[in-house]
């Protein structure tokens, strides 16, 4: 039923939103923000419609509005600005869109179209799209690199985690899945987890990102293990981008 109407939404223009959640630093300065797809005036979210368009090969054209729309709002953003400096704009990709094997040449085209600078770009990857053939998921993040783009591994600590493989690949941070960082100082197993994932972080030079901060106790905690980047609702949640912006502009 949510396939029919997918299919159906994909083809028709402003279906889908981005909505936008700040990142901040320890310091508390903004550094950038995360895109979130909504389906408008659909009351699904995308942990329901993604896997759908997943599975019904949806997903590739949806990724591809995804990616354009977020490229988009980042030329309207270096327009406004003064300096033409923006904050980072990180967008999800799916494990089946980073997979196929045109993922880069797609993506430069997306960016050069909409005139975006891609040293303001971030890409988020689930650990399963690099598992399956690391050797082009390196080459690939090479690519991105190259590019100026950052790469993060998100949802951390839910998937394979090979350290074998985590160590080859050239990404810049590691997000902390929200499930560990919630409840964090209230809670020993996680602290043990999180306390854990950023020293492993540390130790191969990445950054770390805590998911899901939601009060002062979590983020007093996560800042005592020396967690250097935070993105939560006690920080702000997603937001259209005409309040976002404020934030994304450099010297607010
Ligand atoms: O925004 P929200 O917390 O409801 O997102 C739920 C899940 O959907 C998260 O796992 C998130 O990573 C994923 N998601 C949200 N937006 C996108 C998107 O634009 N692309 C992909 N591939 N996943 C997304
Ligand atoms: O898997 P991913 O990291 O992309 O998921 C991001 C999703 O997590 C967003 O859709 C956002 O709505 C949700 N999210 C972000 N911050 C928080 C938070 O502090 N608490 C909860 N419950 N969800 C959050
Ligand atoms: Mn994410
Ligand atoms: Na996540």
């Amino acid at each position: 039923f949510i396939e029919k109407q997918l299919q159906q939404a994909i083809k028709e223009p402003e279906q889908f939103g981005l909505l936008y959640q700040p990142q901040f630093n320890a310091r508390g300065d903004c550094i950038g923000a995360e895109a979130l797809v909504r389906w408008n005036g659909q009351n699904l979210s995308p942990e329901e419609f993604i896997p759908v368009a997943e599975d019904t090969g949806l997903m590739l054209e949806l990724g591809h509005q995804i990616l354009s729309r977020a490229c988009h709002d980042l030329k309207q953003l270096q327009d406004e600005s003064a300096t033409g400096h923006v904050k980072r704009i990180s967008v999800n990709v799916s494990a089946l869109q980073f997979n196929q094997r045109n993922f880069i040449s797609e993506l430069t085209s997306i960016i050069s179209n909409a005139e975006a600078n891609s040293h303001l770009i971030g890409i988020e990857i689930t650990e399963s799209a690099l598992v399956k053939n690391t050797d082009e998921a390196i080459k690939k993040i090479a690519a991105l690199s190259e590019m100026g783009i950052r790469v993060s591994i998100d949802d951390f600590g839910t998937g394979y985690s090979s350290l074998a493989y985590l160590n080859r690949l050239p990404v810049n941070a590691l997000k902390i899945d929200q499930t560990f960082v919630k409840g964090i100082a209230k809670d020993a197993n996680n602290l043990a987890i999180v306390e854990t994932i950023m020293a492993l972080g540390h130790s191969i030079g990445l950054s770390v990102m805590a998911e899901g901060v939601e009060n002062d106790a979590d983020l007093q905690c996560l800042k005592r293990l020396g967690c250097e980047l935070y993105q939560g609702f006690y920080f702000g949640k997603p937001m259209p981008l005409a309040m976002a912006k404020h934030s994304l502009l450099p010297n607010y």
